[in-house]
């Protein structure tokens, strides 16, 4: 089965193939010769993901997904958000926006937080959307030096170690993308057993 994975980041792509696995014909932006950014002007992770794929759907005519993640933090009413990659501005630094997030909390008691991944799928014309989401903890100072984004904040439930402190293989396993994905691949696997 051919599909697009609408995004120009390789890691993602190769996390989603290992995934979906054999009998996927699994193609990026780039192979696609998309080098813009893609449209995500909506005010939710639903509209985003579904307005990125739709994208792609309707300028290549191929099936495909596309995701869109946000942290969502209790005590600021789910902030940041849709607004994640760009929470202390347009320059998406991560180190400004763990910043900014520790500043807004400093006095709020509860630090729950959770990463929601929604990826929209659109095959044949139809379209499909898959949630994954992990709750946790922010905590007062960053630790670790992996991941990226708000890894070294973000404490999953369960655990004791941040993201940033886990393997990559560790934090797929667990974390919000992992589970959407995985759903994902469920989904299209039981297309094509059908088929
Ligand atoms: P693309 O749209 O190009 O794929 P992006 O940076 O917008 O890249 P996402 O929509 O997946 O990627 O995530 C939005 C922001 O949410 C991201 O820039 C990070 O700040 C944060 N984020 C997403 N996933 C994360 C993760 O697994 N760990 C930490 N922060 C994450």
């Amino acid at each position: 089965m051919k599909i697009c994975f609408a995004t120009h980041n390789p890691n993602k792509l190769k996390e989603v193939g290992q995934i979906l696995g054999e009998g996927f014909e699994l193609i990026g932006l780039n192979e696609l010769g998309e080098n813009e950014e893609l449209p995500e002007n909506q005010k939710t992770l639903e509209g985003n993901s579904r307005e990125k794929a739709e994208y792609i759907y309707k300028k290549y005519g191929i099936d495909c997904f596309a995701d869109d993640t946000g942290l969502e933090v209790y005590a600021l009413d789910g902030e940041p958000g849709v607004y994640s990659a760009r929470y202390a501005g347009p320059g998406k630094h991560s180190r400004d926006n763990i910043a900014l997030l520790l500043e807004n909390l400093k006095d709020k008691e509860n630090k729950s937080a959770q990463f929601r991944t929604v990826i929209t799928l659109i095959k044949k014309g139809r379209v499909y959307q898959f949630e994954g989401v992990v709750t946790g903890i922010i905590i007062d100072a960053p630790r670790g030096k992996d991941g990226f984004g708000y890894d070294p904040v973000f404490i999953p439930k369960g655990f004791d170690q941040t993201f940033a402190e886990m393997s990559l293989g560790q934090k797929n396993e667990i974390s919000h993308r992992g589970l959407a994905i995985e759903k994902l691949a469920g989904f299209l696997k039981r297309k094509i057993k059908k088929n």
